[in-house]
Order: C-alpha cells, then sequence, then structure tokens
C-alpha cells in the first residue's frame, strides 16, 4: 500500500493530504490544515497578507510559508499516525503568481539543511527581499503597459504566454522590483514561484517551475512551455540568469531533503515539482478532458476548464495557463471571492447558516437590486478604485446585501467566462463556500446548469497529491491515464447535486443584461 503527500500552500493556510492508493482502493487517510494568521502570528499577517498602507499592494512572508511547512511536516509525522516508510512521492501546490527572491546565501543554505536546527533559522540572509508579492498585488499598472509594450502590444503578449499583462502576474511584479530596487535585484540571485520555492525547500535543491504555474508569470512560451526571450527582456535585465528551469509538471526533482528524513523520519521519498493551486484543483476536481468546468469558491474565486489546444482570450480577461496533464486550462479569476462573502455576513452580524437562511428568504433576481461587489480591487473585470455599489437598496438591507453579493458574484463569473465557449452542463463546484447549498442554488440558476459539489473539500491539495502519485507512476516507466489517477477521490458529490430551475434560470439571462451594462457604465466612470 503506497502513500501519496499533497501540500497546498494557499493564501490563507497551508495543508496537507496523504492518499492511500493500493490498487482499486484509494481513500484519504489524513487531511489537515494550518491558518498562517494563527500558527504564525508572529509575521503579522492578517488573512495570510502583510498589512500596508497601500490599498493595491499586497505581500507576504516567504519566512513565513518555509515555517508554516516545517510545521506541517512535524504534523504530518507526529500526528497522522501513518506508517510513513511507506510514503513514496509528495508534491505540492502554491499560490499561483506570487514570487519568492533569493541570495546565493539562500540557494546555498537550502542545499545544506542541517536536521538538527529549524528550517527557519537556517534562512538569515536567505532573501534578497522580505516580503513577497502575491495574487492579490494590483500596484503594477505601469509595469504591464511596458511589457506589452516592449513586445508589439497586449494580444501578442497574450499570444505568446497565455494572458495579457496582469498586475499579480510575476513578469510585472520582477520588473517593478528591479526597476525600484536595483541593488537588491542585483543581489538577486534565483526568483522562485510560491510553489517552486517550497519544492526546493522539501528536495534540498533549486527546483524546476513547472509549466502549468510557469504560464501565470507572462514569462513563458506557452505553446513551447520554454521561457520566452522576448517577454524576459521587456522584464528585467539578466532575468534568464534568476530563473530556474522549466519542467513538466510530473517531473521528479529529487527525493526528500536529509533534513525532513534526519529530523522527522520521513523516508527519502520522491519530491515531485509543484504546481499553482489553480492547475492543482483541474485535477483535484476531475477537469481532465473537455467539456466539465469546475467553479472554486476560495479566498479568490476562480472558473475554470480544459483546454487541448492554447487558444487564448480575444477580450484579455482572461487567462490560458498548462494543465498538469501536459495540456492547457482556461481560467478566469475574482479577487473579490470569499473575503466579500465574508464581508457582507459579518456586517450584518450573521453566521453562514443565517446568510444562507437570508438568500432563501428572497427572490431570485432580488427585485432588480444589482450589487457591484468590489470590496477590494478587482481583477475581472480590472477595477483599481475599490468601491462597491449598491443599486436600488442600500447595505442596511441584510436580507438584499446577502443576495446582491452573490448574485453579482455567479453573474459575472458567467459574463466573464463567455470566451471559453465552453458548454457547460455540469458544474463541479469546490472550495469552502461550495459547502452551502442555498450558493450553489444561485449557481445552478444563474449558468443553467447543475451544480455539483466534490466529495472532498480541498481541490488543490487533493490535486498535488494526485500529482504525486502520477509522478511516481510514470517515473517508474508505466504510463497512467489521468481517470485512473484521479478514480475514487475526485467523486462529485451526487446527493448534494442542486438542478437549475428554469423559470429563475429565465430571470438570471434578463438579469445578465443589466448586471453587464451596470458593470460597463461603472468601468467608464472610473476610466473617467
Ligand atoms: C489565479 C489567481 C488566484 C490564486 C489564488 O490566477 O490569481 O486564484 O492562484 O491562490
Amino acid at each position: 500500500m503506497a502513500l501519496y503527500l499533497g501540500l497546498d500552500a494557499s493564501t490563507q493556510s497551508l495543508s496537507a493530504i496523504v492518499l492511500e492508493v493500493d490498487g482499486a482502493t484509494r481513500r484519504v487517510v489524513f487531511e489537515r490544515s494550518l491558518a498562517f494568521d494563527v500558527v504564525a502570528p508572529g509575521y503579522g499577517t492578517r488573512h495570510g497578507v502583510l498589512p500596508s498602507d497601500d490599498p493595491l499592494v499586497a505581500e507576504s512572508s516567504p519566512r513565513m510559508w518555509a515555517e508554516a511547512l516545517d510545521r506541517m511536516m512535524a504534523v504530518v509525522a507526529r500526528e497522522s499516525g501513518l506508517d510513513l516508510s511507506r510514503l513514496r512521492a509528495v508534491s505540492g501546490s502554491g499560490q499561483q503568481h506570487g514570487s519568492v527572491y533569493l541570495t546565493v546565501e539562500g540557494l546555498r543554505a537550502i542545499a545544506g539543511l542541517d536536521a538538527g536546527r529549524p528550517l527557519v533559522d537556517q534562512l538569515a540572509g536567505a532573501f534578497s527581499r522580505e516580503r513577497s508579492p502575491i495574487w492579490m498585488d494590483s500596484s503594477t499598472v505601469a509595469e504591464c503597459r511596458a511589457i506589452e509594450d516592449a513586445v508589439g502590444g497586449a494580444a501578442a503578449l497574450a499570444r505568446l504566454t497565455g494572458s495579457r499583462a496582469f498586475e499579480r502576474f510575476t513578469g510585472p511584479q520582477i520588473r517593478k522590483f528591479a526597476t525600484r530596487h536595483p541593488e537588491a535585484y542585483a543581489r538577486t540571485a534565483r526568483i522562485h514561484l510560491v510553489s517552486s520555492f517550497l519544492a526546493s525547500l522539501l528536495a534540498g535543491a533549486d527546483t524546476p517551475i513547472d509549466t502549468a504555474d510557469g504560464a501565470g508569470m507572462n514569462l513563458m512560451d506557452l505553446a513551447r512551455g520554454e521561457w520566452a526571450a522576448a517577454a524576459l527582456a521587456a522584464t528585467a535585465p539578466d532575468l534568464a540568469s534568476r530563473l530556474p528551469a522549466l519542467a513538466r509538471p510530473w517531473t521528479v526533482a529529487g527525493r526528500l531533503a536529509p533534513y525532513w528524513t534526519g529530523r522527522y523520519g520521513f523516508p527519502p521519498a520522491k519530491a515531485v515539482v509543484w504546481s499553482g493551486d489553480n492547475p492543482c484543483s483541474l485535477v483535484g476536481t476531475g477537469v481532465t478532458r473537455p467539456g466539465r468546468v469546475t467553479i472554486s469558491l476560495g479566498t479568490s474565486d476562480t472558473l475554470f476548464g480544459y483546454l487541448d489546444a492554447p487558444r487564448v482570450d480575444p477580450s484579455g480577461a482572461g487567462h490560458v495557463f498548462g494543465a498538469p496533464t501536459g495540456e492547457w486550462m482556461t481560467l478566469v479569476c475574482f479577487k473579490n471571492g470569499s473575503l466579500a462573502r465574508e464581508r457582507v455576513r459579518d456586517a450584518h452580524g450573521l453566521d453562514w447558516d443565517a446568510f444562507a437562511r437570508a438568500l432563501g428568504a428572497t427572490p431570485p433576481g432580488n427585485g432588480g437590486r444589482i450589487m457591484l461587489p468590489w470590496f477590494e480591487p478587482e481583477i475581472t473585470p480590472p477595477v483599481l478604485a475599490p468601491g462597491v455599489r449598491r443599486y436600488g437598496f442600500d447595505a442596511a438591507d441584510a436580507a438584499a446585501d446577502v443576495r446582491a453579493v452573490v448574485e453579482a458574484q455567479m453573474l459575472a463569473m458567467k459574463i466573464h467566462s463567455r470566451w471559453m465557449g465552453a458548454r457547460v452542463d455540469t458544474i463541479h463546484a469546490t472550495g469552502g463556500a461550495s459547502a452551502n447549498r442555498a450558493i450553489l442554488q444561485v449557481m445552478a440558476d444563474v449558468f443553467g446548469a447543475a451544480a455539483v459539489p466534490l466529495e472532498v473539500g480541498n481541490s488543490a491539495c487533493l490535486g498535488a497529491a494526485l500529482r504525486a502519485y502520477h509522478a511516481d507512476v510514470v517515473s517508474e516507466g508505466h504510463a497512467i491515464g489521468w481517470d485512473e489517477v484521479t478514480a475514487g477521490f475526485v467523486e462529485p458529490a451526487n446527493r448534494h447535486r442542486v438542478a437549475p430551475d428554469r423559470a429563475t434560470s429565465a430571470v438570471y439571462a434578463g438579469m445578465e443584461r443589466d448586471y453587464a451594462a451596470r458593470e460597463a457604465e461603472a468601468l467608464r466612470e472610473e476610466s473617467r
């Protein structure tokens, strides 16, 4: 019986899932989550993000991520009760786009970790930048334009890398760092993604970026899976020498380093390259062929699907990333996801049950009341000056507010995913809020498609563990299809399936036009 460990470094927490695979017997045997704010309060993050005076800046601490990884490995070793000698491979999932800046000393420290001392104590002088920019950052508008101009425009950059320049993508963030802090950039020996940084700590070596997460940088040639020289030149001087190699998502980068075997008794299991949380979620929700779409309701809300060719979004709103299967995936990301739902819940002193009851007590369509839920700067559509707009009601009306935020999120997802051209009959729903049936009903009605939650809630972490399993089998020289990899793990919880209501879907079809019109009007005002 083999064990596989998947880790997930998301915005707010570090999670672990261990799978047991024995022929057709497959089950999750361990699951745990550690919230950064709770287990590492000394770093001062709120919901995993460091405080900042500038609302456009969002950063976190790479040191905190390393400490949380160390804590989680201790928990898996000491509290899971599993016979870890059966652990064959480990992989992981990281919040996308965020970057980690290492010095030469940092690379040396990673290669020589001492099992006798805590990991984080060995990272003194390891970073040329103590605060890592993360996906919630929108402070690089000027850098985005400069990069697009240098490669021949937004459409040219999208054709090359899969996306026009986006503020949170790694390339624009690197450009900002290199131009504003040239001395610190000069001291930077390696720039990793969150995923490849944590993978490097596990392997005790400088580990490649996988081509799925690499596509979220505005730096990779999407079709070839190689660094795109024109994009690198448009971003920062001598960037090629500062980036790790790119590798296919099932690459075994090495073995768990002596730090993990010596300190916690792990076996030298295969250390598989990590990937981004959305690519991992693609696998963890079983969307490994066309015709299925996932909506993930996490810190960000994302909608994604599988693609068998690298077609890009002509409207410029969406992205195309690599998929862990070696093909591609489409994605649209909304920053005002769970934090917006929580803001409304908290503003009215509700818990999630009361939130669901408020949804149930209000009519679909909300009697024409509409909200644009831009509590934070928004990614889709791009909104830099946050501000919630309410039409036909005010913030004091709790029930209307609850329905308005959920309807707005679902309508925006429907409108901004049209370019994917996906015929949706079933939506696989994942993330914390997918357990809320009232929210799933709005999703089903807006899309006119059934919404089904999955048995395992943390699909990114599950996907990471499944990728460890896949890489282990492939590295032994055996072929294995993705349906076989995911069988028994990504089953939709059909007893919780929510069917769309035809009459309600008709109400939302009309409302879609009104919502799009309100959104367009607000964007015009913002650009004035
Ligand atoms: C995707 C994105 C977010 C982060 C969240 O493009 O920015 O979904 O990956 O962790």
